[in-house]
């Protein structure tokens, strides 16, 4: 293996970043690795969001208003299964529903989730390397004051409404760090390991729950860094400002830092949260400040190629 970087991603704010890096680092040195927790079964279906997400969008295919499922989507089988009374609330698109069937037979055939990804990519025609953090489902859990709700159930059927009052990562003590995974963190060659965007309680936090992975992340030696989601007190997209709020602490990039302690070594932030910046490396760890707003391609190439400078430089 000659991985030189870890980019560890849940859906679409980590997938933005996932294919920035995927332009710039060579696929046999970039393993992208993303968080199994939002993973469910619905209709007989196995359906991995934040796999299919980085997957759809590094193949250049995702719905790109969405951020999820494919472009130029078609919903017959969803309206047909409405009609027949059946659950509409998580919309599945008829392309999108081939990948579903694929994995749940392949997975029912006894292949591992990681093995049935990099199937997907091969047909998606993708070059880099992306497996899930895991062979072993996890399966976040969301506790409210109406009761613990699945993940899918918080986040799509209810919306991301009712207030959060806790995490539970069922399974996670089960789970293995995925071979690739592991293999890429012991490998020589590995220069850094990038936290992408993502939401660090809902998309890192199952990540960071399987056991041992932080003991590794220590043990490499290598800069562990991660990029704030939270721009201005608020999250670009999903609920990471909302959930910040309802556990007791404000939604700002020195919250996610004091999240992140003991984890990462360096933190980047948006420029409009640049004053952050001496209260964050008073953590004790490094920080910088760049525009971290990806609305196009440019700005995920942009964003990328400033974290693997301060990751090389950090390193050396
Ligand atoms: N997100 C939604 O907000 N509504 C949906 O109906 C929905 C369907 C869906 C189907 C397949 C898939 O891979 C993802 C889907 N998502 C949907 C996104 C999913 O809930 C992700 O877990 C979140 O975006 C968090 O990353």
């Amino acid at each position: 293996m000659s991985i030189r970087y870890i980019a560890f991603s849940g859906g679409v704010g980590g997938a933005k970043l996932a294919l920035g890096l995927a332009r710039i680092v060579p696929p046999d040195e970039l393993l992208i690795v993303c968080n199994t927790g939002d993973d469910f079964d619905h209709l007989g279906l196995r359906i991995c969001p934040d796999l299919d997400t980085v997957t759809y969008t590094l193949a250049g295919r995702a719905d790109r208003a969405q951020g999820w499922g494919l472009e130029g989507e078609t919903w017959s089988c969803l309206e047909s299964l409405a009609a027949l009374g059946g659950p509409s609330w998580f919309r599945l698109g008829d392309q999108d529903l081939a990948t579903h069937l694929y994995r749940t037979q392949r997975l029912r055939e006894g292949a591992g989730l990681g093995e049935v990804t990099t199937e997907l990519c091969r047909a998606f025609g993708i070059a880099s390397r992306i497996v899930p953090v895991s062979d072993e489902p996890t399966a976040t859990m969301v506790a409210t004051p109406e009761g613990e709700l699945p993940f899918q159930d918080y986040f799509v059927r209810h919306h991301c409404a009712p207030r959060v009052t806790g995490l539970r990562f069922a399974g996670a003590e089960d789970a293995r760090i995925h071979p690739q995974l592991a293999a890429a963190l012991e490998s020589p060659s590995l220069q850094a390991v990038i936290f992408c965007p993502s939401n660090p309680f809902l998309s890192i936090g199952p990540i960071l729950a399987i056991p041992g992975l932080k003991d590794s992340l220590k043990t490499t030696g290598k800069p562990v860094i991660a990029v704030s989601p939270i721009i201005g007190g608020q999250a670009v997209k999903g609920p990471a400002a909302k959930i910040m709020t309802e556990l007791g602490m404000p939604a700002t990039s020195l919250a996610v830092a004091k999240y992140y302690h003991g984890v990462i070594d360096a933190l980047v932030v948006d420029e409009v949260d640049r004053q952050a910046l001496s209260a964050i490396r008073n953590l004790g760890m490094a920080c910088e400040a760049t525009a971290t707003l990806m609305m196009d391609d440019d700005d995920k190439v942009q964003l990328a190629r400033m974290v693997v400078e301060y990751v090389d430089a950090l390193a050396h």
